[in-house]
């Protein structure tokens, strides 16, 4: 099957969900209930241009999150390329719900990044589930060390309606404040204001209660010792050209993430592993 440039699959399960995962940045950018629920925000102004990175979904964040690393531009540069489509099958003869896609780089290109690597992110759509595995391989012969993060954007009712559970108690750094480190004394962290996050060595299991939809996200990482936290507020929603000033009220970032914990060290030849697995269901007497 040729991919062209900016294409996307369809992921389909049996009970009817479905997701998009475009070639441009290996990006989700849908994901749907079995009744036709979007599951995923995505923005009405998201720019549909490379290299511009699509304004919502999940962004891969590679081989840089934020400026924690050597490259001038925050997010690295793998959400701003093209992926190759590798694989597109499924379990049921009728629905694909399993694709991966490959970013081959030869160390060329950018100065601050130049050594070569195989980054590949693999998604799985399931009853109520969706999976995002990367793996990064080490292609060149010099170790590298790299940041990154799956920056996912949730739709959700309203954000006053929602609550984090899974993250009282756990230190973060201050992305508002110079990265300063303080510790989440909440319960359950809400939301009045901007929020930028790095929380630091986080549980692997975090979940967003949304009391306005009932629904529950229940998030499970692996490989990833840091989860992010993101809602922009008004003002920094404003200065977003592909973001809609009203946006902010339905969506939430948690962002399985290598970042504030340090670095992951990548001898020549060896393979990183994160994933994260994203279930949905209904709270209970909602
Ligand atoms: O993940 C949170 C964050 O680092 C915020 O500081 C904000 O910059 C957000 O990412 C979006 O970044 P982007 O480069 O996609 O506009």
């Amino acid at each position: 099957m040729s991919i062209k440039f900016m294409d996307k699959v369809v992921l389909r399960e049996e009970k009817g969900g479905a997701a998009e995962v475009y070639t441009h940045g290996g990006h989700v950018t849908s994901w749907k209930t079995s009744l036709g629920k979007e599951l995923i925000f995505l923005s009405k102004k998201a720019i549909f241009e490379p290299p511009k990175a699509i304004r919502g979904g999940v962004p891969i964040c590679f081989p840089q999150f934020g400026m924690m690393g050597p490259m001038p531009t925050q997010h690295g540069f793998a959400r701003n390329v093209n992926f190759v489509l590798k694989r597109l099958d499924g379990v049921a003869p009728t629905a694909c719900n399993t694709t991966s896609m490959v970013l081959r780089y030869d160390g060329k290109g950018h100065e601050t990044f130049p050594y070569p690597f195989e980054l590949r992110s693999t998604v799985t759509l399931g009853d109520s589930t969706l999976t995002q595995e990367l793996s990064v391989t080490n292609t060149g012969t010099q170790p590298f060390q790299f940041t990154c993060a799956l920056h996912t954007y949730f739709r959700i009712s309203a954000i006053d309606q929602v609550k984090i559970k899974g993250l009282s108690k756990c230190r973060y750094l201050d992305n508002l404040q110079e990265m300063r480190e303080l510790t989440d004394d909440q319960t359950e962290l809400l939301f009045q204001r901007e929020t930028d996050r790095v929380y630091l060595a986080a549980p692997d299991s975090i979940e967003i209660h949304d009391s306005g939809s009932g629904r529950v996200f229940e998030i499970t990482k692996t490989g990833f010792p840091d989860a992010v936290v993101w809602n922009p507020w008004v003002d920094k929603a404003a200065k977003m050209a592909d973001f809609g000033d009203e946006e902010y009220k339905e969506m939430l970032c948690i962002e399985p993430a290598v970042a504030g914990s340090g670095a992951v060290s990548l001898e020549a030849g060896m393979t990183w592993r994160g994933s994260q697995v994203i279930r949905h269901y209904q709270a209970s007497g909602a």
